[in-house]
């Protein structure tokens, strides 16, 4: 097995979704789909880019997917070249993570006989990230007693949308030089964007015409038997949320003297740098080991290393599901691959946090509180684009979505991050010139929304949606509540640090966001007694109140099953039995792992792990669980999490691959590997490792970033 490749020998027309989503390239600008050059009925070519959005009925805003620039029209004497005509003889389909160069062969037959080999090659430049490169060749292999006749048309297709919905309209087109240009704009966000493309070749005998009214250029020529026709269309892109103007960046970019391999070349190097920093060498367990290379490439291909328009989406720039919008799963579950492999585009995605404050301050506003309310879906204002409503899963009727009004954690989470950036990096202007407010706005909002119950004496968090999804209007969620009073917390911590190491900006922050005396008296006081249900005889906590009352599960019944158990019984028999959807308390005793000691972990993963739905709940849960079940020396069970988790997209375990990649799983594997199975804490004085061999590894070696040093952490299994 080649660990650094992703390999598939035969297509197969039912999986070509699937194989478009895992077969995406990308560099954070934009993200390709792993569609055919030639077009394929029913494909859905995608490019999306970096927090381009435009805006739609229900949610608000999606990513907007632009013309295709992979476009290629081809015949050969007359016949049209296209996979879903002919026959495919012969298929290899090859993305190689090392190299970031997603290949593809081809022996074709078409219905007249003619036998040609087609290979592709594509890649998204991590150099110059507006550039796309795709070399597209030819050989006829066949004996025939002329040459053939080839045309070859190279466009951006415009015919594409997201689903039905189409949001680019053209603008204008035209040539320069050797050179196509399209200019679109989106139909409501008015985004400009201009593509660019050349064609190179080097076969003789081939004509090239720029068509500035059909649009595109078109290569035409014979071709002998036996020789091949190797064109490069080489692409650029700009759009009006770039700094200069779209069309001049545009034709910059193809003008200068650039060929298909100079930019192989240093988008070669590129990738190479990354692999040095962030490759996971595990031994023993190929499997293993390519899964999750493809699962880093993937974080790679996905975030920006230049820029904090935008976040990662849930499923980045890979599909269409959840609309491009962002959650918790880069804050909690992505986000320490990059705060410790990359912490310039950790820092990046909580800077886009920090420009949404506002959007943040209006949504409290909006739901009658103080500070910021970071929404659960964010797209490019910060406001809530959670859909308010949608067809549910188990009768396609239209159903309410609370998780916009109720599931508040996020704004704990995003404060998390904070803390974390700064522990890790010791970013200090960072945080005296964003953090802070973070951490302070966020406490302010945890501290209007806490209300105070004079029987109990205690603070409450009422009616949320904790990570669980599948219980709504709960009261005081074990995560939330405890998320929220370490915010309030650390808010307070912070607070103390700026008055020795910034005081001016503490000054200012107070004034600015009326922090009085009686207010931070105010956040101790919730913080010392807010509700945290527990049983102190068992150390069990209770999800969320009333959560040890519900009905048992019987999940008996249904072995087998392929999907989850609210698409099969619907919304509300779940919300009365103990069956819970993703990590939940296990999640914050994953976090706050340092708050709680083992017997607690122990107790409540008895409890927990058993009810919860790890087949088809959340493909964020199960890496994540891998952390704890290491901490708890259940190595195998760990394994098993772990693979169900970077395993999720290459095998397409949760069935919905098409809609994109699973990133916040590609994250919890990274973390799985590195805070479970090599058990790595940072201690004052160094760091530790406490490793947990599953069966067959050997061996674990990678790098992780820590306060500017770069840390090498090599781990052999003792008894090998
Ligand atoms: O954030 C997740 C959520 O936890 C489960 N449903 C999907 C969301 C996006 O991945």
């Amino acid at each position: 097995l080649n660990t650094w490749q992703i390999e598939e020998t035969t297509f197969d027309p039912k999986s070509l979704h699937v194989g478009e989503t895992i077969y995406t390239i990308g560099n954070g600008y934009f993200g390709t789909r792993g569609s055919f050059e030639e077009g394929y009925p029913g494909s859905t070519e995608a490019t999306l880019l970096w927090g381009v959005f435009d805006s739609v009925e229900i949610s608000k805003e999606e990513l907007a997917n632009v013309p295709d620039w992979l476009t290629v029209r081809l015949t050969v004497n007359g016949e049209h070249v296209r996979l879903d005509r002919g026959t495919i003889l012969e298929f290899r389909r090859t993305l190689d993570v090392q190299r970031a160069l997603l290949q593809r062969e081809v022996l074709w037959r078409g219905e007249n006989g003619l036998t040609l080999r087609l290979r592709s090659e594509r890649f998204a430049s991590l150099v110059n990230e507006h550039c796309g490169a795709l070399r597209y060749s030819l050989t006829v292999e066949q004996d025939l007693p002329e040459a053939v006749e080839i045309e070859f048309w190279a466009t951006f297709n415009q015919a594409v949308g997201n689903n039905n919905l189409l949001h680019w309209e053209m603008v204008d087109q035209g040539k320069e030089e050797a050179s196509f240009w399209l200019h679109s704009q989106t139909r409501h966000s008015f985004v400009q964007l201009v593509q660019s493309m050349r064609l190179n070749t080097t076969t003789e005998g081939f004509e090239q015409e720029v068509l500035d009214l059909a649009g595109g250029i078109r290569l035409y020529g014979r071709l002998q038997v036996g020789e091949t026709l190797t064109v490069d269309k080489l692409v650029s892109m700009y759009t009006s949320l770039d700094d200069g103007e779209p069309q001049a960046n545009a034709l910059k970019d193809l003008g200068l003297e650039r060929s298909y391999y100079t930019l192989l070349g240093q988008h070669e190097q590129a990738w190479q740098a990354f692999w040095q920093q962030a490759d996971i060498l595990l031994e023993g367990d190929d499997k293993s080991q390519q899964a999750i290379r493809y699962n880093l490439y993937q974080l790679r291909c996905n975030a920006s290393a230049h820029n904090s328009r935008a976040s990662i989406a849930a499923k980045g720039l890979t599909g269409f599901g959840y609309d491009g919008h962002v959650f918790y799963d880069t804050e909690i579950f992505m986000f320490p691959f990059f705060l410790y492999i990359q912490p310039l585009i950790a820092r990046n995605l909580l800077l886009y946090r920090y420009r949404l404050l506002d959007g943040a301050r209006k949504n409290a506003q909006l739901s009658g509180h103080k500070g910021a309310q970071y929404p659960w879906e964010s797209a490019s204002d910060g406001q809530e684009t959670t859909p308010t409503i949608v067809p549910q899963q188990n009768d396609g009727k239209p159903g309410l979505v609370l998780n916009g009004l109720l599931e508040v954690h996020i704004s704990a989470d995003i404060a998390f991050a904070v803390w974390n950036y700064w522990q890790v990096t010791g970013d200090d202007a960072f945080m005296r010139d964003s953090g802070a407010e973070m951490l302070l706005s966020t406490a302010l909002y945890w501290s209007s929304r806490a209300t105070y119950n004079s029987e109990q004496k205690r603070y409450e968090i009422q009616d949320v949606i904790g990570p669980d999804e599948w219980h709504i209007h709960v009261n005081n969620s074990v995560y939330t509540n405890a998320m929220a009073r370490w915010n309030l917390q650390t808010a307070l911590s912070i607070l103390d640090w700026l008055q020795n190491d910034a005081p001016a900006r503490r000054e200012e922050l107070v004034a600015r966001l009326d922090l009085n005396e009686s207010t931070l008296q105010h956040w101790q006081e919730i913080s010392s007694h807010m509700l945290i249900l527990q049983d102190q005889k068992t150390s069990l906590f209770e999800q969320f109140e009333g959560f040890f009352k519900l009905e048992p599960f019987d999940q008996g019944p249904y072995a087998g099953r392929y999907s989850s158990y609210q698409a099969l019984l619907g919304v509300d028999p779940l919300q009365t039995h103990q069956i819970v959807k993703q990590a939940d308390v296990l999640l914050l005793l994953t976090l706050l792992k340092e708050q709680f000691d083992l017997e607690t972990k122990s107790a409540n993963w008895q409890y927990y792990y058993p009810i919860t739905d790890h087949d088809y709940g959340s493909s964020l849960s199960s890496a994540l669980h891998a952390i704890l079940a290491c901490e708890l020396s259940l190595c195998d069970v760990a394994y098993d999490l772990f693979s169900e988790g970077v395993l999720v997209d290459l095998e397409n375990r949760d069935a919905d691959s098409a809609r994109g990649i699973h990133l916040g799983s590609c994250g919890a594997a990274w973390q799985a590997v590195v805070f479970g199975f090599a058990g790595l804490r940072f201690t004052p004085s160094g760091y530790t490792t406490h490793p947990c061999w599953p069966k067959d590894w050997k061996r674990l070696a990678f790098n992780v970033q820590h306060k500017g040093q770069n840390v090498h952490v090599d781990l052999r299994r003792e008894d090998t």
